[in-house]
């Protein structure tokens, strides 16, 4: 059952792709109350409650006991104690362990999640502006309250196939001949590769669609050239728009009243990388259309995938906040500097960076209102994604494209996947990137992954290797690093060799992870889910954080600590143990349910198929387009018969449908045997234990 209740005067957000109706019971799962202008939603928990959900968060898959706070923010340090990130996906399913309800909060501006933090029984909600939709979502299970959640918000953003290859970035890469070496060291050293991020360093002045032509002297060739390497360029957009006269996209944006303004009309300036600069007004469809277009130009060279950052968006400072901090530094200058004085000092410069006032300062055109910008501060990076993907789809609505966004909020993933942010090179984060997979695919962005390696700090040849461990199940697989940080190309490791290994891993594995997603995508399913998604009576999986169902088949459980030779691991029921070491190196050892030691070498990692289940592993390749999806091999610990779906199409097409590109592989016993048929297939069924 679909319940909503509407609060204020609601902006349409267009989240919800369906009419629900207002409810007219006055049943409701909180106790509201509201003050002058905020709308609170109160709940008491029971002892054991469990709360999941809000995407992109630090901590737990089990949000209880702490407080986020929805409100889109460049947060390069993900500590424990951060209330944002650069999302808000203001989506929760609370459980009791008998029943469950999901509940989506509709609202575009600051929201407060106190889930038994102030008191540890209680929830306490709050709509700082008081203008919402709830909607509450029961049905009889978890994975059911999900997909309703899904059929509500549409479906989600499918990239292109080659996107599920592995991608090599690095803030830095500033010319065409280092894309060129960075290729070569990967293709002579056979380590797959199938993309390579451009980052700001590409453009010129930082100034958006702009690419430096000393250093990308001809940008069209090196497209295709690394297309011949079956190699794709993905540069970055950022949200801010350089103020200069005589750069088009500046020019046009004035001329046509396309950027955000002051509350006088006067275009609202900021600086980020590029200066001072203005801000697009995403919201109204013209400069969407004009702004997707500028993507053209990129993509008449040959580019097929970008990235858009800094679009919470980020800003330094402002115009208005400089001239008041220097007003300050001016007014400290004559006085006598005490320590008060000096921590003064230290927040008036610190505190000139994503400041409260500069979002409460600058104004919107949303859908025929002029609006504050605090009011709908996280749906701007989605509609910035959605400008893209508008822009893309028209370049050629043929074909699939690569994008992806650091900011959204719940309705963005039908327009790009999303990547988890500016995590640090610790062992922690590897943790907590595995902790965000499941929440994010309950909000609907399935493509998604972590900066594998770790964006900020040093990273260590064995953190990266145990970080790639994970990124091979993760649709969005790529190695990203800040400036000024170590360099963190495999290749540039002792450890190159097993590194390589994991990578083929990942692509033996592709036929079942494009399989998996794609099913996914198109029944609003989960690609990720916590152990009691799939096991909801079982209390131990009811409390297990490190370890996360993936697709209907398999479970995951990453080794994350330093120096670990193993981990522990709950089996909720009978599985077969893979333990890989690369696409061919790897042992099948069948388990039973229940509390395990697994030894897992460095160069180790564990995958888990449920007992009567069979998945196809492929012979692998150095780019996507070099898996063959026909020649398989099964896993899978099996009595009698079992079955698998596998899908395929092109990767390229706009309008994939289940049914279409579904192929059936069925395992028999014959004889002790396994023998498998496959529909057009090569399948060796020579990988298969009989019980
Ligand atoms: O202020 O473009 O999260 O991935 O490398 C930093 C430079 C801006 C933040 C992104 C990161 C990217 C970086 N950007």
């Amino acid at each position: 059952m679909i319940r909503r209740f509407d609060y204020g005067a609601p902006l349409p957000t267009e989240a919800l792709v369906v009419d629900v109706p207002l409810s007219t019971d006055a049943l409701h799962p909180f106790a509201v109350s509201t003050s002058e202008k905020s709308v609170t939603f109160t709940r008491k928990l029971g002892k054991d409650d469990l709360i999941f959900g809000l995407g992109e968060t630090v901590r737990g898959i089990n949000k209880r006991g702490h407080i986020y706070r929805s409100w889109n923010t460049d947060e390069f340090s993900h500590h424990e104690n951060k209330e944002s990130l650069y999302a808000s996906h203001n989506f929760l399913i609370f459980y009791d362990g008998e029943k469950a309800f999901g509940v989506f909060f509709d609202d575009p501006g600051e929201m407060i999640f106190d889930l038994g933090y102030t008191s540890a029984d209680t929830a306490t909600i709050t709509s700082v502006n008081g203008d919402l939709r709830v909607v509450v979502i029961e049905e009889d299970s978890l994975s059911g309250i999900v997909a309703a959640f899904r059929q509500l918000i549409g479906p989600c953003y499918i990239p292109p196939k080659w996107a599920f290859g592995y991608i090599q970035s690095r803030w830095g890469y500033a010319a065409d001949k280092e894309v060129r070496t960075i290729v070569k060291e990967h293709r002579d050293r056979h380590i797959p590769l199938d993309g390579v991020c451009l980052d700001i360093d590409y453009m010129v002045d930082y100034k958006d669609f702009s690419w430096n032509q000393e250093s990308f002297p001809d940008l069209k060739q090196l497209c295709s050239d690394m297309k011949e390497e079956n190699i794709r360029l993905i540069p970055i957009i950022d949200a801010g728009i350089k103020q200069q006269e005589g750069y088009e996209v500046c020019d046009e944006g004035l001329q046509n009243g396309y950027f955000c303004t002051y509350e006088d009309g006067t275009p609202f300036v900021g600086a980020v990388w590029p200066g001072r600069s203005y801000f697009p007004d995403f919201f109204q469809p013209e400069v969407r259309q004009w702004f997707g277009k500028k993507y053209h130009g990129l993509m008449d060279q040959g580019i097929e995938g970008f990235w858009n950052d800094m679009n919470e968006p980020a800003l330094f400072y402002s115009e208005k906040g400089i001239v008041e901090a220097r007003q300050e530094l001016t007014r400290l200058m004559d006085m006598n500097l005490g320590l008060d004085a000096f921590f003064h000092l230290k927040d008036v410069l610190m505190g000139m960076q994503n400041k409260r006032e500069d979002y409460e300062s600058f104004y919107h055109q949303f859908a025929g209102q002029t609006v504050r910008h605090d009011r709908v501060h996280n749906l701007y990076g989605g509609f910035m994604t959605r400008a893209a993907h508008e822009g893309l789809t028209s370049y050629n609505p043929e074909k699939r494209h690569l994008i992806f966004s650091r900011a959204s909020h719940i309705g963005a993933h039908r327009w790009g996947g999303v990547w988890q942010g500016d995590n640090t090179s610790w062992w922690s984060h590897i943790l907590m990137n595995l902790k965000m997979l499941p929440s994010l695919n309950m909000c609907g962005f399935l493509y998604t992954g972590a900066d594998l390696g770790g964006f900020s700090g040093n990273t260590t040849e064995d953190l990266l290797l145990r970080w790639l461990q994970l990124g091979v199940f993760t649709p969005l697989m790529r190695n990203h690093s800040a400036l000024h940080t170590r360099d963190q190309e495999i290749y540039r490791f002792g450890m190159q060799e097993d590194m390589k290994n994991i990578l083929t891993v990942r692509y033996a594995l592709l036929p079942y992870l494009y399989s998996e997603f794609m099913k996914c995508a198109l029944t609003g399913g989960s690609m990720f889910r916590p152990l009691s998604f799939d096991y909801p009576h079982d209390p131990a999986c009811l409390r297990i954080e490190d370890q996360v169902m993936l697709g209907k088949e398999c479970m995951i459980a990453p080794v994350y600590e330093q120096n670990a030779r193993g981990r522990n691991v709950y089996l909720p029921e009978d599985m077969l143990l893979v333990r890989f070491r690369s696409a061919e190196d790897y042992c099948l050892i069948p388990m039973e349910k229940g509390r395990h030691w697994i030894d897992l070498d460095l160069n180790e990692m564990p995958l888990f198929i449920r007992k009567g289940c069979i998945i196809p592993l492929s012979h692998g390749g150095e780019w996507v387009e070099q898996v063959d999806f026909t020649n398989l091999t099964l896993l899978g610990w099996v009595e009698k018969d079992a079955a698998y779906q596998l899908y395929n199409d092109d990767g390229y097409t706009t309008k994939p449908v289940l049914t279409d590109g579904l192929t059936a592989i069925t395992l028999e016993v014959k004889d002790g045997k396994g023998v498998a048929v496959g529909n057009g297939l090569r399948v060796d069924g020579g990988k298969v234990i009989i019980a």
